[in-house]
């Protein structure tokens, strides 16, 4: 393993949660950049220009003089290439590892994609078409709905042969990919009305009490409070 050299951009209440709880699990030592959302819910300036790549998004990780990575999937991509060569979070056996892969692009490809458009919907529609939102929210809560009822009946197959977590009998790449995704879509309740996922409740908070977890929250302050904003 080579020695690592990490910072990571963190903006509180928000998806970069994933890359801290990743490398608490991998034991892989890190600095943050953190920053509070500002009152409007956004990243401020002085921290966007701290970043050091095109987007200026969290989380944005760095990797000495040379690495510098954007978007969640590719962090969690390289950061398992890099500091997981033993495959603690990322099994060797092909066919769990494409499973992992599937999850970890759907986690913002099909999970945060489809609940984003239900919040931007609720912030952008014009005063006079308010009236829309219900019904706007309603269809465009399908989505959503097919994609919990994905990862339920994923999780009950898993159950169903005595494992706790998404591939498999242990913690990988998966579970911290689509943690976030989930416990924003619950929170936020983002299509999520007249449905019922009990597994996927179930795994959320067997996820959240992980002590890797918790350890990522306490060093980076981050909360998801049902009332509180969350911009992209
Ligand atoms: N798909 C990207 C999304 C990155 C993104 O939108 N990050 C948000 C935080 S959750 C951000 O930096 N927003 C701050 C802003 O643009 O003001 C990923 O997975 O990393």
């Amino acid at each position: 393993m080579s020695t690592p050299n990490i910072t990571v951009y963190f903006l509180g209440a928000s998806r970069a949660i994933r890359i801290p709880w990743l490398l608490e699990e991998l034991n892989v030592p890190y600095t943050l950049v953190s920053s509070p959302r500002s009152k409007a819910g956004v990243a401020p300036q002085e921290f966007k220009d701290k970043i050091p790549a095109p987007l200026k998004k969290s989380p944005t990780l760095t990797d000495g003089d040379d690495v510098t990575v954007q978007e969640s999937g590719a962090i969690v991509q390289y950061l398992l290439d890099m500091y997981d060569k033993d495959h603690k979070l990322l099994p060797s056996a092909v066919a769990e590892r494409c499973k992992v892969y599937e999850w970890v692009h759907a986690a913002e490809g099909t999970f945060m994609l489809h609940a984003l458009a239900i919040l931007y919907a609720r912030w952008k529609i014009p005063e006079g078409a308010k009236e829309y939102l219900p019904e706007m929210e309603k269809n465009m809560s399908a989505n959503v709905q097919n994609d919990l009822k994905w990862i339920e009946s994923a999780l009950k197959e898993q159950k169903e042969r005595g494992n706790e977590f998404l591939v498999g009998k242990t913690l990988t790449a998966a579970d911290i990919m689509m943690g976030f995704s989930i416990e924003f879509i619950f929170t936020r309740k983002l299509g999520t009305q007249g449905g019922n996922w009990p597994e996927t409740e179930a795994w959320l908070a067997r996820m959240l009490e992980r002590s890797a977890y918790k350890k990522a929250v306490e060093k980076s302050g981050y909360t998801l409070d049902s009332k509180g904003e969350f911009r992209t």
